[in-house]
């Protein structure tokens, strides 16, 4: 086992974004879900594979559904008490969605269980920085990678905990000062422009890891963009950036994109 600690070692902790770059969470997940909670209580809503690429552009589940309104159903402007009405809502979205999760349907994306693992045994930390709710977090961890992996993560940072949601660097300045590490010592891996963005403004070298959802998007400023991280026998599409012939992300790499 190779030890990556000590004063040569660029990359301290690796930041992991959650939806989107762990698993394709958000069409058959948290779409599906906020279409049941809006069922549950009596609206016609319906949000569609397209209607929902756009309204990704607005992250956080809560924003989202306020944008949705303002945008597309603006009578419920009017409602009393909306924000405790949109929180509520998004309670009950959040119920369908970790019950989904529950039902163990949703897969990691290529690479990722394998470059945790080898994270850990080369004792690099790793932690999560997402906009989405912590419970979702867990519930996706523990129905992928087993009942105590959360506990993996020496930092996990999600939702409502900062005020500025991801394009906003908040949630990644939250977790540097929590790891205790400068971001010149860690490296991020995202799947979004809005995610980029927030990781660039933090200061961290940023992996992107791109999905049906976000491939056109713009990725100026990563330090690698790749079709997933990639397996030893099925390697990552490079899209752009230089892998120093590398066909995985793995720690080593990792370190080649920071040096
Ligand atoms: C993820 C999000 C989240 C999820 C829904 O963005 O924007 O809002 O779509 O989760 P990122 P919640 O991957 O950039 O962190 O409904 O719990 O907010
Ligand atoms: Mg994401």
């Amino acid at each position: 086992m190779t030890l990556y600690r000590g004063r040569n070692n660029p990359v301290e902790a690796v930041l992991f974004d959650v939806d989107g770059t762990l698993a394709d969470t958000e069409r058959d997940g948290h779409r599906l879900a906020f279409n049941t909670a809006f069922e549950e209580l009596g609206l016609d809503w319906m949000w569609d594979v397209e209607l929902y690429g756009e309204l990704l552009a607005i992250t956080g589940g809560k924003e989202r559904i306020r944008h949705y309104i303002e945008k597309y159903a603006p009578t419920e402007l009017g409602r009393s008490e909306l924000s405790n009405w949109i929180t509520d809502l998004h309670k009950a979205k959040t119920r369908h969605y970790v019950a989904l999760l529950q039902r163990g349907e949703t897969p990691l994306r290529p690479g990722v269980a394998r470059l945790i693992r080898q994270l850990r045994e080369a004792k690099i930390k790793i932690a999560i920085a997402t906009t989405t709710t912590p419970e979702n977090v867990t519930s996706l961890l523990k129905s992928t990678l087993g009942e105590d992996s959360p506990s993996w993560f020496e930092v996990i940072g999600a939702g409502d905990i900062v005020p500025g949601k991801k394009p906003e660097p908040d949630i990644y300045c939250w977790v540097l000062e929590k790891l205790g590490l400068p971001a010149a010592r860690c490296i991020a891996v995202e799947d979004s422009e809005n995610g980029l963005r927030a990781a660039l403004a933090a200061g961290l070298d940023t992996v992107v890891t791109v999905n049906d959802y976000t491939r056109q998007q713009d990725f100026t400023g990563a330090a690698a963009v790749l079709s997933d991280l990639g397996e030893p026998a099925r390697p990552f599409a490079v899209l752009a950036g230089t892998t120093h012939g590398r066909e995985w992300v793995d720690a080593e790499l990792l370190m080649k994109l920071k040096a």
